[in-house]
């Protein structure tokens, strides 16, 4: 099949190129390189030391012996996204080309402006290429788990029944999402929803949860298909930072009470879901929306997770909460659906631990390159709008 990965020089994207192409499918990808610019913004760098794309199509073709084709672009610029649909005329889209941090996305209404605008023009530009160009074509978008936030009551798959005075109707989850990021996604979703209705196109919306790992089997032994790995308070997710924390001694850092609860799934379980949603395409007209991720964990459980595995490696480590520099519940209830997957074919990894170990082994190797920005750690962009890295809560850490 010939699959089009926007921001397929990402955490997600270089994997996915990688994954498919692994499993006969024709690649090709677009990327403006923004993400390598961001994490610089915030004095950061990918702990995995991840090559130049010149060096990595070239690490590609000798892997899969085949062609990644690749665009240097910018998805905002309508004539650049025309042009790829024009020469590559894509089967599938994995919409990956996206901002995806919430601090970066707080930062100030320049940051909120831009990373609205970025994920929104780029999404509308890929739903009138497809329109345009390839109407039969199936869009994977990467929506997030976090468009419906913490809501005191279980999260079904998209869609619920709901009776309103006397009337029934099947509609659109209440969304909640607690950041201009995660707003972002919510946009998006209803214009794909709105799309699907209204041309007739095919689309997926991924509710993925939050991913952890640094590679997939498809990378071992060769450096140059290493996918990149960020560990600042932006653009660094929680298990790869409390990984990142371990091997250099760092105290693991739960934000608050640490009780907050969110769906997390290895790398490798996120290319198996977008595979088995690309390989059971969405019929004509159907917006359909999978709930991503494996299982549920609070941020302190997890900590102590990764504190266990560092341990059986001989890594001594300490877990210290952060004051909190979001706005978001730290004590909830979280019960959300993840059927539509399972009932694809999705088998879950579930070997969290070995994971971890997995993660802490490669990450070892790069220990300099993640204590050379140690500072980055300690997040620094707060939700109420001030700048300045947050203090240590003295009070002990609370357990789920
Ligand atoms: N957290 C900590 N300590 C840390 C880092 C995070 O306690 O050092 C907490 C946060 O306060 C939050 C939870 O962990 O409650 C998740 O935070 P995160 O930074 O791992 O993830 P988040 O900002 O929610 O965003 C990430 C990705 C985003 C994706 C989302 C899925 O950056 O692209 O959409 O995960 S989800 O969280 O399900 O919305």
């Amino acid at each position: 099949m010939r699959v089009f990965i926007p921001g397929v020089d990402g955490y997600l994207g270089w994997s996915l190129a990688q994954h498919l192409a692994a499993r006969g499918h024709e690649i090709a990808g677009a990327d403006s390189f923004f993400r390598r610019k961001w994490v610089g913004e915030m004095e950061s760098w990918s702990a995995t030391p991840i090559v130049s794309m010149d060096e990595r199509l070239k690490a590609f073709k000798e892997h899969y012996g085949r062609e990644l084709v690749f665009w240097e672009g910018d998805l905002t610029e309508w004539d650049f996204v025309e042009s790829v649909f024009k020469e590559f005329r894509p089967e599938t889209v994995v919409h990956l080309g996206e901002c995806p941090s919430a601090p970066f996305s707080m930062v100030d209404v320049h940051h909120a402006v831009m990373v609205q605008t970025n994920n929104i023009v780029s999404t509308f530009h890929l739903m009138f290429a497809m329109k345009d160009i390839t109407p039969d074509a199936h869009l994977i978008k990467l929506g997030t788990m976090g468009e419906y936030g913490t809501p005191d009551m279980d999260i079904p798959e998209g869609f619920f029944d709901v009776e309103f005075r006397g009337r029934k109707g099947h509609m659109p989850f209440p969304r909640g999402a607690g950041s201009w990021y995660h707003w972002s996604k919510v946009h998006g979703s209803n214009n794909i929803m709105f799309a699907c209705k209204l041309w007739g196109l095919r689309a997926t919306d991924v509710m993925q949860g939050v991913v952890f790992g640094t590679r997939i089997d498809e990378m071992a032994g060769d450096e140059r298909l290493l996918t990149r790995l960020d560990f600042d308070g932006s653009f660094g997710t929680a298990i790869n930072r409390f990984c990142c924390q371990a091997v250099i001694g760092h105290p693991l850092t739960p934000f608050g009470k640490g009780l907050q609860k969110r769906g997390f799934l290895p790398l490798r379980d996120s290319m198996q879901c977008l595979t088995l949603a690309l390989d059971h395409p969405a019929e004509a007209g159907e917006y359909r929306v999978f709930n991503q991720f494996e299982e549920v964990y609070g941020v302190t459980d997890l900590a102590h997770k990764v504190q266990a595995a560092a341990e059986k490696l001989g890594i001594e480590s300490e877990i210290r909460a952060l004051v909190n520099p979001r706005v978001e519940l730290e004590d909830h209830y979280y019960n959300p659906d993840h059927q539509h997957l399972l009932d694809l074919g999705y088998r879950p990894s579930h070997d969290v631990d070995a994971e971890l170990r997995i993660m802490l082994e490669d990450l070892t190797k790069y220990c300099d390159r993640i204590d050379a920005k140690r500072d980055v750690l300690i997040p620094d962009v707060k939700w109420k709008g001030d700048r300045e890295r947050v203090a240590y809560l003295h009070d002990p850490v609370a357990s789920a």
